[in-house]
This record gives structure tokens, sequence and C-alpha cells, in this order.
């Protein structure tokens, strides 16, 4: 043994060495590195699913489409002949696992209804042979996306229709061209789907996700918000960092209360979903989080927006979050309903949320809003609870801004989702 170990390279030791080495390495990478490693030596409860042979996403649903059902008085839960609805089970047996995902709809919005037909105007849905356990509002920020919308309603509806919930889809659409403001958007939006409706679950949605997996329902967890695109293609199916909010999370209204609601101050693009993570944290709260083999989501590659450029603030705007979680959140949420419409799909909320203060720095602030009314509007509803709101917020939402050297500027006509066009200018992100 010891004649075997002398300094010599070529000795027999030293090439037995080598290739022990070698076999080593190539056993720790074709084992996944060192997660993979760690995951054969550990064994990890996480479910398997097999994301190479995925199922249509309208699996399961044909037996639904046709013929209708007959009407139902869902609110006593019985069917039309008078028997008391079972309860959905749980797991709901339509689930398939892993679904297929068109970055685009292959079909139009008409088409998109035809496939759907248990959808209700508004983008409801009710179970038709059971009583649902979770009652569940999709609220999407939205501005100028038609194609996203389009490939997200082809997709969630069948999706949300297999895991058997009961649920309804809100896009609230910001009016005017002035800077974006995702948060305030899902401040607006959650508010309004309660207004509708006791939803026990709020999701909180970006219009470019599609999620590939049905066992990642659409529920809230009962004690703590939950962050569901935690497997996302754009992040290599890996979670970005610890306490990402990004993309697609949910709420009960309780929880939501508790963090005060979002921030309203994040005008442009980032920021605001990390204010929301730490909102829960300051809240007495903790994020939960699907398995990531469950939680995978593909996003439809975009450039960024016009109007929606990074926010320069939003560092600032975090430091100080601990200081104003109290003070700026749904206590002072400012808006004006300019319309509500219920389209075959999905809710269209019309709504001016103000511009940034930051910008009438300098400027002079001129009321030229005077009757903004959405063209295809079927109500021009005033949000009474505006009034309820500090003054001088509601005064900086309502002043529409002109800038000295541009003159006036004119009102802006807003479109319905099925109106806008695709318009994207700037970096892919
Ligand atoms: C990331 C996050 C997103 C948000 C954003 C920063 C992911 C997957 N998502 O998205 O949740 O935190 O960064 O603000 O990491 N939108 C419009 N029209 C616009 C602009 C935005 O509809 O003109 C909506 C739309 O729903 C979009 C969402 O806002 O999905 C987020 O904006 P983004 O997609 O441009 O930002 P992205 O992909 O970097
Ligand atoms: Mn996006």
């Amino acid at each position: 043994m010891m004649a075997c170990c002398g300094r010599s390279l070529d000795s027999p030791c030293t090439l037995a060495l080598l290739i022990g080495f070698q076999f080593a390495f190539v056993l720790y990478f074709s084992l996944g590195g060192f997660r993979g490693l760690v995951s054969v030596l550990v064994h990890t409860t996480e479910p398997e699913f097999d994301y190479s042979r995925p199922h249509d996403v309208y699996t399961n649903l044909s037996h639904l489409g046709a013929p209708p059902p007959p009407p139902r008085n869902s609110s006593a839960g019985l069917t039309a002949s008078g028997q008391p609805l079972r309860d959905c089970p749980i797991p709901s047996p339509m689930l398939v696992g892993p679904v297929s995902v068109h970055l685009f709809s292959p079909l139009s919005l008409d088409e998109i209804k035809q496939r759907n037909p248990l959808v209700l105007p508004g983008g409801r849905y009710r179970p038709p042979d059971c009583e649902p356990h979770h009652h569940t509002a999709i609220v999407v920020p939205y501005r100028n996306r038609l194609s996203h919308l389009r490939a997200l309603l082809y997709h969630l509806h069948p999706f949300l229709q297999r895991q058997q919930i009961h649920y309804s889809i809100y896009i609230v659409q910001q009016w005017g061209n002035g800077t974006f403001n995702r948060a305030k958007l899902l401040n607006v939006g959650v508010r309004e789907a309660l207004r509708d409706e006791d939803w026990s679950c709020i999701f909180l949605h970006d219009v470019d996700l599609l999620p590939e997996n049905d066992h990642n329902t659409y529920t809230c967890h009962k004690q703590f918000p939950t962050h569901l695109s935690v497997a996302m293609d754009k992040f290599r199916y890996r979670l970005p960092y610890p306490q990402y909010f990004g993309g697609v999370s949910a709420v009960t209204p309780d929880q939501y209360m508790k963090m005060n609601g979002f921030p309203n101050q994040y005008w442009g693009w980032g920021g605001e979903d990390d204010d929301i993570a730490a909102r829960v944290r300051l809240s007495g709260m903790k994020i939960v989080r699907p398995p990531v083999a469950i939680g995978h989501y593909k996003m439809i590659k975009h450039r960024g927006d016009k109007g929606n450029e990074q926010n320069p603030r939003r560092f600032d705007l975090l430091k100080r979050t601990r200081l104003n979680w109290h003070s700026d959140g749904l206590s002072s949420l400012n808006y004006e309903l300019l319309s509500k419409e219920l389209e075959p799909l999905y809710t269209n909320l019309t709504v001016d949320i103000g511009e940034d203060p930051r910008l009438n720095q300098g400027r002079v602030p001129v009321a030229v809003k005077s009757t903004p009314v959405h063209p295809r509007s079927t109500s021009n509803v005033r949000d009474t609870a505006k009034q309820e709101n500090k003054l001088e917020e509601r005064a900086a939402a309502n002043n529409t801004v002109v800038k000295l050297s541009e003159g006036k500027r004119a009102p802006v006509q807003s479109k319905t989702a099925n109106q806008t066009t695709q318009g994207q200018t700037g970096v892919v992100k």
C-alpha cells in the first residue's frame, strides 16, 4: 500500500486517485450538482411532475360544456329540481397536472367564450354540479396588453374550472396615459371586487403569467398571504430571492386589511412587490408558497411599456416602508371608478387613479377632466368611498396636470381592453 503511494505521477496509486476524482466529478454533475446530490441523499417530499408531456388546458371540460346545465339556485345551493348540491370534492377529480401553455391565444375573444360556455358575463363561474369550497376573485392590473389578455383568458378559464372553484376575473384598467401604478390598481381591484361579493380569496395576477400545473390551486391559505409564481421560466424555474412576491400572489380579505393593503406611491416599474412583501412581515405574517414542482409559470416575453419606465424612487420608498405602511395603503386609497362593464369573459373596471404627485412639481394643476365617461360604459360609477379619504389626496388624484411648456394636454380617451392595441417600446426584460 505504501509502495503504491509514492510521489511519482505515473504511479498506479496516483492514476487510481485521478480516475476516482474524475468519476466523482462526472457523478456530481450528472446528479445535478449540489442540489441534485442533496435531494438524492436527503429524501425530499416534493411531488414530481413530468412537464415534458403536458395535457391540453381544456382537458376534462367537455362534459361540462354541452348541453348547458339547467339554471340553478346558487345562493341556496340547490339544483333546479330542488336537490341540495353535494360539496365539490377536494382535490378536484378533474385535475391533470402539467398543462400546455399557448403564449399567444390561438382564438379570438368570441371563440374563447364559445370554448367556455359556462362562464357568465363578468367572467364569472360556479361549478354547475357541486357546491364550491372556494370563492376567488382574480384581479389583473392592466393597460394596453390585449394579446396578453387573450392568452390569459384562453388559459385561465379552463384551468380554474377544472379546480371546481367559484371565481371571477377582474381587469383593472388604468385610464389615460400617465405613469402606470400596479399596486394602486391592485388596491382598486380588491376594493371593487369585495363590493360585488364576499370573496374568500383574492388573487393579484400579472396579465402575462400563465400557470403550468393545475394542482396549483387558486385558493388562499387561511393564515398567511400566498406567493404562487415560485418557479417561472423567466427565472429558470427558481425563486429569484427569498422575499420575492411578484407575479401571482393571493390574500384573504382579512390578510389584506391586516397589512393595510398595498402601497399607492409606486409610480412606474418596480419595488411595489417588495414593499408588499415587507408589509406581510411588518404586519406579523409570513409568506407561504406551493412546492416549486407545482408553482410553475410561463411568462409571455415582452418589452417594457411606455408609461411604465423604472421607478427611480423605488429604493428610497422601500427604505421607508416600515414608517409608511400604516398611512399609505388601503386607508389612503383614492380613485375614481369611470366605468364597470360585465364583458363576456371578464369584468372591466376603468379607473382614474390620478398621477404621480411628483409630476406636479413645477407644473400648474388644471382640472381638465369634465365628464370622464368610458366610451362603452354601461355605468358611470363615482367612488363614494373617496369622500372618506384625506382631502389632499383627493385633490392630488383628481387634478390632471399640464406642463407649462407643453400647453394643455387633452384628456386621453379611455378604451376597453377589447379596444386597446399593443404599443410597447423599450428594452426586453
Ligand atoms: C415584474 C413582476 C411584477 C411586478 C413588476 C414590477 C414578475 C413575473 N412580475 O414584472 O409582478 O412586480 O415586475 O412592477 O416578476 N401592466 C400592464 N400594462 C403596462 C404595464 C404593466 O398591463 O403598460 C401590468 C401587467 O399586468 C403586467 C404587470 O403590470 O404583467 C407587471 O408589469 P411588467 O410585466 O411590465 O413587469 P415585469 O414583467 O418586469
Ligand atoms: Mn411581465
